[in-house]
């Protein structure tokens, strides 16, 4: 997997990705991840990167040009990115699904705009796709390309030690995660789940499925129009359902 990020921050971005499973995958070469600074595009004295907007009001925009520039140097150097991507509230969801498919591109170019946001025209200059991680305003676009990146790298095999906790995690089958556990057994007066400690291994498993659809449908039960569902869960999801249609009927 390949990665490139343009900044105007690049200490941020390296910062972001210097600990933990994804820091180890660039140290080891599993990731190849470069960081391109803007300024590094600038032909003006002053490194430019940004402008005020065309028919006034407050900010700056970014300049297109040290942009163009940037991802013209990447596909000289790097290859071409089979995404490029620019960081925005304007754009699609960034989601689990999103982080698989671009996955599956090998190579994905992240602009990380500052400032109201970059000239529209380089979207277009570049082919590039706005991605947004939520609604809500972030000063800047890095810490939503550190999202992207590692979110994107732990699917990369060998990233994260344990491919079947990648497999399990929270999303990967589109319903919330289960509780979890640790020794003690007894902490501040309160105890683990009795059937975690039983050793009957088919109870564990139906208890974890449980409280994981349970979690879903008390929480986000509009994830449970899309998840995949095997045939014990989709059970389970009934019993659970009709207990809480009872509960409510013993109210009226
Ligand atoms: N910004 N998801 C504005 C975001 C954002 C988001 C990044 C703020 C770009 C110019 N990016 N700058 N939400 O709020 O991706």
């Amino acid at each position: 997997m390949r990665f490139d990020i343009v900044t105007i921050f690049p200490a941020m971005i390296a910062a972001g990705l210097a600990e933990g499973v994804v820091g180890r995958a660039i140290a080891s070469g599993i990731i190849d991840f470069q960081v391109h600074d803007l300024r590094d595009f600038t032909i003006d004295r002053h490194r430019s990167v940004d402008d005020v907007p065309y028919g006034g009001g407050p900010g700056m925009v970014m300049k297109p040009e040290p942009l163009v520039a940037a991802v013209d140097r990447i596909r000289q150097t790097r290859g071409n990115p089979g995404a490029v991507i620019v960081t925005s509230p304007q754009g699609r969801e960034f989601t689990q699904r999103q982080a698989e498919r671009l996955a599956g591109v090998r190579h994905v170019a992240v602009l990380c705009g500052r400032y109201e946001g970059m000239d529209e025209r380089v979207l277009s200059l570049v082919g590039a796709e706005e991605v947004s991680i939520g609604d809500y305003v972030l000063s800047g676009g890095e810490l939503a390309a550190l999202v992207i990146v590692d979110a994107v790298s732990r699917l990369i095999p060998g990233v994260v030690g344990d491919g079947q906790s990648v497999e399990e995690d929270s999303f990967s089958r589109g319903l919330l995660d289960r509780p979890h556990y640790t020794r003690p057994a007894e902490c501040g007066g309160l105890k683990v789940p009795d059937v975690l400690l039983s050793g009957h291994h088919a109870e564990v498993r139906r208890w974890r499925k449980k409280e994981a659809l349970a979690r879903t449908l008390e929480r986000r039960p509009e994830l449970l129009e899309s998840a995949a569902l095997d045939d014990e869960e989709r059970a389970l999801l009934d019993e659970l359902t009709a207990s809480e249609k009872s509960k409510l009927e013993s109210r009226k």
